[in-house]
């Protein structure tokens, strides 16, 4: 048996170049990056290569929360993972010290694949703000669908990289809905918990809240909330809050309070290569494969053989390679592991998966909106992109919403509340395998998002009529007031109890497994991740309690 050599630490960095592209769009916006110093070192991952022929007992396709859990779990349990992730290390600074790209302006390191960034509030005053950005295997990735834009985390720790690290634990009167044949009691007792304390998740000082400049959005928002009648509740985090407190003070280098966010984080976030893989990596017993994206999952004997491309930092194919794994866990995440299975049935690898693969997906209610607050109500220009507060309006059952008062900070004073609302919407989209293109389509139409926008409309429009505010029209394009055609939640495609049993076995194959968010079926009620990390948590203990050893 060949297996995975250990290389350290993969070196991909970027140009000078890459960097200066794009400088001096949003120039006059306050747009001058900040270099804080150097970053602080990440923890030691065990970065390997894979050869063309190995054979490995486990193979993990994807390295964010699900893909993280199992690894930690199963090299606990004496196994030896290799993960294989599609996108990079992200543990080498580029020529400006930096591991992530600025925001103002960014770099090719922001962008999955693109030559333009592509963010949800895309326009201001109505001009287009995207910006030009050499094409590089970046961060975010924006994945365009005909009705909707999936926004997605790309490298080693996935969605963690580059997601808002609001670590929500659901109601647990809602759990039912949620994900309706797992047992509450085992997920509040046990798993909700355990998820928690691994991802590190901590709560804002809410004395300091209450002075710190950083959240004068947040406090402006939450007061024009209360004369409207609505409560908010502080949201808990994975980014350190004791960190930013001293961003505040001006005693360490700027991270949440540099507008850093979406591109990643550079300093303060404890993002999943600080805690679950850090903690695999100590195992000795994990390896994990960046730039190597999982196209075709097959029966062969001794298990499955597992064809991959190794691609360069531009996207292009170095190598095609065909790896034999006895056991492989599908954590590409909800797009990523739908679109693998549905084109596994659909072209004959995987023919006896079930039919409901594919099906069940949801965008988790999302939907974006921003208010124009009175010239008496300034935002502040110095504001932490990390979300404090929501406005809890789930009790309302005509149109139950969550709407985050997340920050605006493009540098200067703008009197603007935006909000990232999440909503019950039933609506639920379908990928399939489209013959003609050889892609994988997602019917989601963006009229669907319709019972989003009103469940949202019932926290704002009071807001806006106690207040004398406005909605924005210039944020979205073409006038729009609402960002609706945007996800950063994606959830399902491969439904718990449904496409798999109720621990994620695909049955069909044993020795198949799925174990990230395409489990849900379509809403949390709450920001995912910490769902997503509970029960990934839940199912790979009842995995290794009893199939390991069977094959
Ligand atoms: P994920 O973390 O996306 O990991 C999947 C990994 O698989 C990625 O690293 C992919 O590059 C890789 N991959 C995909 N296809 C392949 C392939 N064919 N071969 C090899 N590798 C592949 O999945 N959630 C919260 O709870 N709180 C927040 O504040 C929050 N904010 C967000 C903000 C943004 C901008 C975004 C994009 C997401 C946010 N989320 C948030 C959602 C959260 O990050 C998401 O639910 C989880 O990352 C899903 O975890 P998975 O393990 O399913």
């Amino acid at each position: 048996m060949r297996v995975p050599a250990v290389i350290g630490a993969s070196g991909q960095g970027i140009g000078r170049r890459g960097f200066l592209v794009g400088a001096g769009v949003l120039a006059g916006l306050g747009g001058v990056m900040r270099l804080g110093g150097a970053p602080r070192a990440r923890a030691a991952l065990p970065i390997g290569q894979l050869e063309d022929g190995a054979t490995v007992p486990i193979l993990v396709i994807g390295a964010g929360y699900g893909g993280a859990v199992a690894a930690l779990r199963l090299a606990q349990a004496g196994q030896t993972v290799t993960i294989v992730e599609q996108g990079m290390a992200w543990n080498t600074p580029g020529s400006d010290g930096k591991i992530f790209s600025g925001t103002l302006p960014a770099d090719g390191r922001s962008s999955w694949l693109s030559t333009m960034t592509d963010q949800p509030t895309d326009h201001l005053l109505g001009i287009p703000i995207d910006m030009p950005v050499d094409r590089f295997t970046g961060v975010l990735a924006a994945e365009h669908f005909g009705g909707i834009r999936v926004y997605q985390g790309r490298g080693v720790g996935g969605g963690s990289l580059v997601n808002g690290g609001m670590a929500v634990t659901p109601r647990r009167e809602f759990f039912p809905d949620i994900l309706p044949s797992v047992d509450p009691a085992e997920m509040y007792g046990t798993y909700y918990p355990r998820a928690n304390s691994m991802l590190r998740v901590n709560h804002i000082d809410e004395q300091w809240f209450e002075s710190a400049q950083c959240y004068q959005y947040a406090r402006v928002g939450r007061e024009l909330a209360a004369r409207a009648g609505f409560s908010t509740t502080f949201v808990p985090n994975v980014y350190d809050f004791d960190y930013m407190k001293q961003e505040q003070a001006g005693t360490v280098p700027l991270s949440a309070l540099n507008r850093e966010s979406l591109y990643g984080n550079n300093f303060g976030k404890q993002s999943l290569d600080k805690t679950y893989l850090a903690e695999a990596a100590a195992t000795g017993r994990v390896t994990v494969v960046p730039l190597h994206t999982v196209a075709r999952v097959a029966p062969a004997p001794g298990g499955y053989r597992v064809q991959m491309d190794q691609i360069g930092t531009d996207g292009n194919v170095i190598a095609t390679k065909n790896v034999v794994a006895q056991r492989v866990f599908f954590a590409a995440g909800s797009v990523g592991t739908s679109k693998l299975l549905v084109t596994q049935k659909a072209t004959g690898a995987l023919p006896d998966l079930p039919d409901s693969v594919g099906s069940g997906w949801g965008n988790n209610g999302n939907v974006m909106a921003a208010r124009q607050n009175q010239l008496t109500d300034p935002t502040g220009v110095n504001q932490s992109t990390i979300t404090a507060l929501g406005i809890d309006n789930w009790d309302d059952t005509a149109g139950p919403a969550f709407a985050e008062i997340t920050s605006f900070p493009i540098g200067i004073e703008t009197f603007v509340n935006l909000h990232l609302a999440i909503t019950k919407n039933p609506n639920r989209g379908t990928f399939s395998f489209n013959q003609a293109t050889g892609r994988v389509d997602l019917d989601w139409q963006t009229a669907w998002n319709q019972p989003s926008i009103d469940a949202a409309k019932r926290i704002l429009d009071p807001i806006n009529a106690s207040a004398g505010t406005t909605y924005r029209n210039d944020l979205f394009g073409d006038g729009k007031i609402w960002g609706d055609e945007f996800a950063y939640h994606p959830l399902g495609g491969c439904v718990l109890n449904e496409s798999t049993d109720n621990y994620g076995r695909l049955t069909s194959y044993p020795g198949l497994y799925v174990i990230d968010s395409s489990l849900i079926p379509g809403s949390t009620t709450v920001n995912p991740f910490v769902t997503v990390t509970a029960l990934a948590e839940r199912n790979i203990a009842a995995i290794i309690a009893s199939d390991m050893g069977n094959r």
